[in-house]
């Protein structure tokens, strides 16, 4: 649904709720959290109680998300599942921000106890959260570009701190304005700066943690550019990534010449994740769904456990592989 439309279903479902619970997906983002923070002003005109659900361990939070965190919690009430399953009642709306996959919320083994739910997201509608109030735009480069227009239809101004953590939310999600960038982007972008948003705050929410950094650069410098027009960066067994780590990995490798990049780590004990990304030539939505994952074109992951990383190494390779080597090595 556009979201015009989704702004009359939201006004419906806040008014007929007795209260409202705003859910970001696990390992929250900037462009999670920003929008959650959004959702929340619109929900708080309605005057009904609203609570964002955080269910992570304050040290697993990334550092810049926990700064938000903290500098908005005397102002919207944070609570995590306990706490949820104190408060919850028989007519409770959940609007889920920025993804739309039930395995993706902390509230997933509840999602029962909702009246309704509602989802406005931009990655691809893979109908994990059933309900017929959703606005997914794949066009648009983040959730928080998204709720920018929904808070300027909602005619609600927002100060330069939401400014700039909407902003910090499209600068994540377009790799620093060089992917999914239309000008459409920029105008929200535009806008946000004539509230106060400035590039530099939200640079220094994105300082690089020098350990971490020197992980991903490692990590960087064992790519292989297997193709002509792919890179593959595989990590040894002993290095424990994290999701976020790889990521830039990826994104990382995208600045030289080629169409896709792909890191693979341990995230965990016998758990592998593969991060890619495209600059749009590759769907590397479709090569992860291959690996039971899930993605769009420009941006997709997957995770696999009890695997090794040469194996998961090999299954990437025989995907990648054109089909006519394929044929050759047959
Ligand atoms: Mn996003």
């Amino acid at each position: 649904m556009t979201l015009k439309e989704f702004k009359l279903d939201l006004d419906k479902l806040i008014n007929i709720s007795d209260q409202v619970f705003l859910v970001p997906h696990l390992g929250a983002d900037f462009d999670a959290i920003s929008s959650c923070i959004a959702m929340a002003l619109i929900v708080r005109k309605y005057k009904k109680p609203f609570y964002i659900i955080l269910d992570e361990e304050p040290t697993k939070i990334e550092p810049g998300v926990k700064k938000i965190v903290d500098d908005i919690c005397t102002k919207f009430p944070i609570i995590n599942m306990e706490k949820y399953k104190q408060l919850s009642k028989d007519n409770d709306l959940l609007i889920a921000c920025d993804v739309n996959r039930d395995y993706l919320l902390c509230c997933k083994d509840y999602l029962h106890g909702f009246k309704n739910i509602a989802v406005i997201d931009h990655h691809e509608d893979d109908n994990g959260l059933k309900t017929s109030y959703k606005c997914i735009d794949v066009n648009s480069s983040s959730t928080a570009e998204l709720m920018v227009d929904l808070l300027c239809m909602n005619n609600i101004k927002v100060d330069s701190k939401i400014a700039n953590y909407l902003l910090a939310g499209i600068y994540l999600d377009t790799n620093k304005f060089t992917k999914n960038v239309s000008f459409k982007t920029m105008d929200i972008n535009s806008r946000l700066m004539k509230k106060g948003a400035s590039i530099d705050f939200v640079n220094e929410l994105f300082e690089e943690d020098f350990l971490s950094d020197r992980k991903v650069q490692q990590l960087v410098n064992k790519a292989n550019f297997f193709t002509y027009t792919i890179a593959l960066a595989i990590s040894s067994d002993d290095v424990k990534y994290t999701k976020e780590e790889l990521a830039k990995v990826a994104d990382y490798l995208l600045k030289y010449k080629v169409d896709a990049a792909f890191a693979a780590g341990f995230i965990d004990n016998d758990l592998i994740s593969i991060s890619a990304r495209s600059k749009g030539r590759i769907d590397v939505g479709d090569v992860m769904k291959k690996l039971s994952g899930g993605g769009n074109v420009y941006s997709a992951a997957t995770k696999i456990g009890n695997s090794s990383i040469d194996k998961v190494g090999e299954d990437l390779n025989k995907i990648l592989m054109p089909d006519f080597c394929k044929n050759l090595i047959k």
